[in-house]
């Protein structure tokens, strides 16, 4: 049991038994911990992931893709199973040294490139593409949501998520000063979509994409246990709004489950590498 009168030692140092949903996994050391080369599959983009929403921002974004017409956009899509490690594998911290899905070889060029950070992997493929990023005066405000997004999910996943449905306790500082800042950023995007039809205007983009699959577990239920309730998010009525037309999408329907590895059977697509891994799936 953590000590709520706590006093911090002059030195930090590891507790591994500190608790958490992720204390098995947690060190405060990077770098692979096993030799575990990644499989490839045949087409130019190997994706290695979970259908976390980081990860469903790529999936939903491979997706969008072929659902324009880029047929080069085809991709492999690997299970990364973060509960058990599988981010310390050598073959993932290669790609990744941060050891975080998603993570992407892009091997469409002349030389095989890596790109991690989900942010950075939506940027690649909107430029590679042409495609869900506007190069006129409109770039710069749907960049500027695009890094908003990035900017804030750790506090609502790091910081109300692990507080809220993952620590070992329940401490009332952090729950409070993180349900204050996720309904912050709800309001932000609340007051955006109030405004505009899509996060960067009027157009959907990587920012969509990016932000929906944070969003929209929250406006749909079942993301850090009652949340939904918890916060109010009925009072986000664009958001509800913006989040279902977007739901709507072909793509984001089957980007949402590529690389999910839990709920019902037929949701899940651990693997995907070409569209018939769909056919008989519900999404
Ligand atoms: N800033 C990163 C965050 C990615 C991230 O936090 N991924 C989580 C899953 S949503 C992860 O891989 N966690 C494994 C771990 O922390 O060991 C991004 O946007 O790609």
């Amino acid at each position: 049991m953590a000590d709520p009168t706590y006093t911090p030692p002059e030195v930090w140092i590891h507790d591994a038994e500190n608790g958490g949903r992720f204390a098995s996994i947690n060190r405060p050391t990077a770098g692979a911990r096993q030799t575990s080369p990644l499989p490839v599959g045949d087409h130019d983009f190997q994706l290695y992931s979970l259908a976390t929403p980081n990860g469903v921002k790529a999936t939903i974004m491979f997706e969008e893709l072929l659902e324009a017409g880029y047929s080069e956009a085809e991709y492999d899509a690997w299970t990364v199973n973060i509960s058990d490690g599988d981010q310390f594998g050598s073959g993932f911290v290669d790609l990744n040294p941060n050891s975080k899905i998603p993570t992407l070889l892009d091997r469409s060029g002349t030389e095989p490139v890596r790109v991690f950070e989900s942010g950075a992997i939506l940027m690649h493929l909107a430029e590679k593409f042409g495609a869900f990023l506007p190069t006129d005066h409109t770039r710069a405000e749907v960049l500027s949501w695009l890094f908003w997004q990035v900017g804030s999910a750790p506090f609502i996943g790091g910081g109300f998520g692990h507080f809220y449905a993952y620590a070992p306790e329940k401490y009332e500082y952090p729950i409070n000063r993180y349900a204050m800042e996720t309904k912050r950023l709800f309001d932000v995007a609340d007051q955006r979509l109030a405004e505009q039809e899509f996060l960067g205007g009027m157009d959907y983009t990587i920012a969509d994409i990016a932000t929906f699959p944070w969003l929209a577990p929250f406006v749909f239920g079942g993301i850090y246990g009652d949340a939904q309730t918890f916060l109010s998010i009925h009072e986000y009525t664009h958001v509800e709004r913006w989040v279902k037309q977007l739901a709507e999408r072909p793509a984001v329907r089957r980007g949402r489950i590529v690389n999910k590895a839990w709920g019902e059977d037929d949701e899940q697509l651990l693997e995907r590498h070409s569209a018939a891994d769909f056919e008989g799936k519900t999404f």
